[in-house]
């Protein structure tokens, strides 16, 4: 019996798209799903013609597999991937090798990949991004785990996955639950572009009076410039999209937002790492505040709503202005985005003794993903120069960029202000701009009203830094060296 090169768990959407490019590019996958007739409609509908073999349960799956077995689960994350694991593992043998490419909380892929190497199977967390879409024709892959599985997966996985230039955007990223992290990452990313981009035409409708047609030029304009992204051209065609009586569908779509929680985890371990990550949890409690609905509507009514707040909207003749210096915000905010994330990122592999090669990073998201964008490649550049910058905004180009945005990015966070748009992300993005860059910022205060209340202590600036003073505040208003 011929037998399959890979195994796949999980016929969902990205299940059976990645079983149809495995089987495009060459390979022989083995298809299994819980509900058999799920199986049975995909090799229905897609199995004619194609070398796809079938599997009824985990022990014919396993049967049918080459040596070493490369299995790919791609069912829920959570608890579906230990109840399979579970099931696999007795039917496994030393050497095989099981890819959990779902949305995995990467401390569960750390645990995993521990829990397998005592069986002496080798665990691979992939962050698989790039939707249906993706999947099917070339997703961006973010493969992590146990480091002996990549010679053995690579070719495969680097065959299917999206390319620039020749170059597979699939590179390995490190043990345990690293390529989860980054896909982590890339997740609060997305929610940190989305937002920005979701500010933006708030502003454009309720500050500038722009009509949808006019605000999808407009993305559709910048599309072709720096902003180039997936993001901004989708934006362009949702803002041109008709509901059936002709007016936008946006208009029609109800304004809360959904998330399936990677953005709240990549917050939280920005917390528990110590970094600022001031966009994507802005991005995040923009979500959390979006979903209370019928409270929004009741402030509304008692506080005054946006837009009837301030009616007047800015005259037609400096809309053009107002056009560019939204363009250069959402630029220079998207750069203090990157640069938190890879912040984060650079925190995390100190944290777990990670190698994360950050250009690759980069270079991985440049295609199949949903934050591919231009910019991306000015990223792998900056992680390519020597000495590599201690942040994305201490680069030489990336610090140029920003000075040349500045002017544009205050004007249109004044006009949210003015205008009482919410902008959490393009402001909060313009203070984390101007505390980095604040050689003497305002933490003295804060020092002192600790010292103050709690004797916690302050350092002085013109001492050693290792020596601590408490000043008697109340008492007779004497210093002293502590420690
Ligand atoms: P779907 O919801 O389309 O499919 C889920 C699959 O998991 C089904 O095949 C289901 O089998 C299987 N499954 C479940 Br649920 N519990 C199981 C269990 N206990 N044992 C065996 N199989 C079980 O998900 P999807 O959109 O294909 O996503 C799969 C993974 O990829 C998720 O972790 C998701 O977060 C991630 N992801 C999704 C996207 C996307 O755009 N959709 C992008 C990137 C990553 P059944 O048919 O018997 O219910």
């Amino acid at each position: 019996m011929t037998k399959s090169d890979i195994g796949i768990v999980g016929l969902g959407v990205m299940g059976a798209n990645l079983a149809l490019n495995l089987s495009d590019k060459g390979y022989r996958p083995c298809v299994y799903n819980r509900t058999s007739s799920v199986t049975s409609e995909f090799i229905e509908t897609h199995g004619q013609g194609r070398d796809i073999a079938v599997a009824d349960s985990f022990e014919q799956l396993v049967s049918q597999l080459g040596s070493p077995r490369v299995i790919l689960l791609m069912v829920t994350a959570g608890r579906a991937v230990d109840a399979v694991i579970e099931q696999l593992r007795p039917l496994l043998e030393p050497g095989d090798i099981v890819i959990d490419g779902g949305n995995s909380n990467y401390q569960d892929s750390n645990r995993r990949w521990l829990e397998l190497a005592a069986w002496g199977i080798h665990f691979v967390g992939m962050g698989v991004s790039g939707g249906e879409d993706g999947a099917r024709f070339g997703p961006s892959l973010m493969p992590g785990g146990a480091a002996a599985a990549w010679p053995i997966i690579r070719d495969m996985f680097q065959a299917i996955a999206a390319r620039v230039g020749g170059v597979p955007c699939c590179q390995w990223l490190g043990d345990g639950g690293a390529g989860h992290y980054v896909k982590m990452i890339h997740n609060g990313i997305e929610y940190g572009d989305m937002q920005l981009i979701a500010e933006v035409c708030h502003l454009m409708q309720h500050a500038l009076g722009l009509s949808h047609d006019e605000m999808a030029d407009c993305f559709a304009a910048w599309n072709g410039g720096r902003l180039e992204s997936y993001l901004i051209e989708i934006t362009a065609r949702i803002l041109r999209q008709r509901d059936r009586d002709g007016s936008p569908l946006v208009d029609k779509i109800l304004d809360k937002a959904g998330n399936k929680g990677t953005g709240v985890w990549t917050a939280h371990d920005a917390l528990d790492n110590a970094v600022p990550l001031t966009l994507i949890g802005e991005a995040v409690h923009a979500r959390l505040l979006s979903a209370r609905k019928a409270e929004r509507i009741a402030a509304a009514a008692l506080l005054g709503s946006v837009p009837a707040l301030v009616p007047t909207l800015v005259p037609e003749a400096e809309r053009a202005g107002y056009l560019d210096a939204l363009h250069d915000a959402l630029y220079a905010a998207k750069l203090v985005s990157y640069t938190q994330g890879f912040m984060l990122m650079q925190a995390a592999a100190a944290k777990n003794g990670w190698a994360l090669p950050f250009g690759d990073i980069a270079l991985l998201w440049r295609a199949g993903c949903i934050i591919r964008s231009r910019f991306l490649a000015d990223i792998k550049t900056s992680f390519e120069r020597e000495p590599v910058p201690p942040s994305l905004l201490q680069d030489p180009f990336f610090a140029a960029e920003i000075k040349a945005s500045e002017a544009g990015w205050r004007q249109s966070v004044m006009l949210a202000v003015g205008h009482g748009v919410a902008a959490p992300a393009l402001s909060s993005a313009l203070s984390f701009y101007d505390g980095y860059r604040c050689a003497n910022g305002s933490a003295n205060i804060i020092q002192a009203q600790r010292d103050f209340f709690g004797a916690h202590t302050y350092q002085r600036i013109d001492s050693d830094e290792a020596k601590h003073f408490h000043t008697r505040w109340l008492g007779d208003g004497g210093e002293e060296i502590v420690s």
